[in-house]
């Protein structure tokens, strides 16, 4: 993945100070009233318009979709509370300011669980390169015969490391989350992301969308101790959209090959097709994207909102 453009800066938002860039994303600290100081309590997570295909941020944004994301996300948090709690303090204002209405959300500043959990109920991506190199991923035994698409048996947890922008995420297994972080809160994180895609998928179900993947974030709010006086975890960052998740459409899944994307098929097929010029083993940026294919894009974005959701996107 490419790292952002160092010379692009981030927004200025007023009474908030710039703590981190990600790819498609940025993170902020309300700086406090009466100190002047940026809070350590809290953090604003803004999602932007920017869009990664092939491992690039796009020059070309899709319009609305730091909102859409951020809604969605929003929604799924809300679907899943009866599985766990989450990090969302408020996406309104005051907490939000206006220049990033829609698309940003207060949350409590958490101890993050060092683990990027991935949870999987069919298998592609890198799960499929290691399955085909050792018929497991992440030391989770798969049986023979699998193919690009394939329905796992049962939903699978494959961590990663977190690994800096720029670097890859490595596998890990299950034994090296119980070493870093123990074993009760690895078993918790893991039974977790099972449970989030298991939901997500019988939501997803009859609405045309398959949830092939999923990336979450678990933190630790001291601030909640359980039952036990342990530090409540708590799920972070967004839930069960596009860019965190691999959204397949049903009607055209079939295992052998790879599958649609739901959201960035557009921008695949244009990218790689003669009218871009582009080529993707040349090392060069992409180009930006004609007009219609932002706007085929954005109208996917919503389409999943709205067809998730069952509300209206606006
Ligand atoms: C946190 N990120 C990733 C998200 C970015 C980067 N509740 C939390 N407490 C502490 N840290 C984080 C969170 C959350 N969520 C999330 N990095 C740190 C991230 C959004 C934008 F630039």
């Amino acid at each position: 993945m490419s790292p952002p453009d160092p010379g692009a800066s981030p927004p200025v938002l007023k009474g908030y100070a710039h703590v981190y860039s990600g790819k498609v994303r940025e993170l902020y600290a309300p700086i406090d009233a009466s100190s002047g100081q940026p809070g350590q309590d809290s953090l604003l997570l803004v999602a932007t318009d920017r869009i990664s295909a092939y491992d690039f941020i796009l020059d070309s944004e899709i319009p609305d979709k730091g909102k859409v994301l951020t809604q969605l996300s929003l929604w799924w948090f809300d679907q899943l509370t009866d599985i766990i709690g989450n990090h969302v303090i408020s996406a309104a204002a005051p907490e939000v300011p206006e220049a990033v209405a829609g698309r940003a959300v207060l949350v409590r500043r958490l101890d993050m669980v060092p683990v990027e959990c991935i949870g999987r109920a069919y298998l592609t991506g890198s799960g499929l390169a290691e399955y085909r190199q050792r018929s497991s991923v992440c030391g989770v035994r798969l049986p023979a015969g699998l193919k690009d698409g394939s329905l796992l048996p049962s939903p699978i947890f494959t961590p990663t490391t977190k690994a800096p922008i720029g670097a890859h995420d490595q596998p890990m297994t299950y034994a090296e989350v119980g070493a870093t972080v123990g074993l009760p809160l690895a078993a918790r994180v893991r039974d977790l992301t099972i449970a989030i895609l298991v939901r997500g998928n019988e939501i997803a179900a009859g609405r045309g969308i398959l949830l092939a993947d999923t990336k979450v974030e678990f933190g630790l709010d001291a601030a909640r101790p359980d039952a036990e006086g342990n530090p409540a975890v708590v799920l972070a960052d967004e839930v069960l959209t596009p860019d965190s998740s691999r959204f397949w459409p049903a009607a055209t899944w079939a295992p052998g090959r790879a599958q649609d994307s739901y959201d960035k098929q557009f921008v695949r097929d244009w990218l790689t097709s003669p009218a871009s010029g582009w080529d993707r083993s040349s090392g060069r940026v992409p180009p930006a994207l004609p007009d219609d294919i932002v706007e085929a894009t954005r109208s996917k974005y919503i389409e999943a909102f709205e067809c998730l959701t069952g509300r209206t996107f606006g």
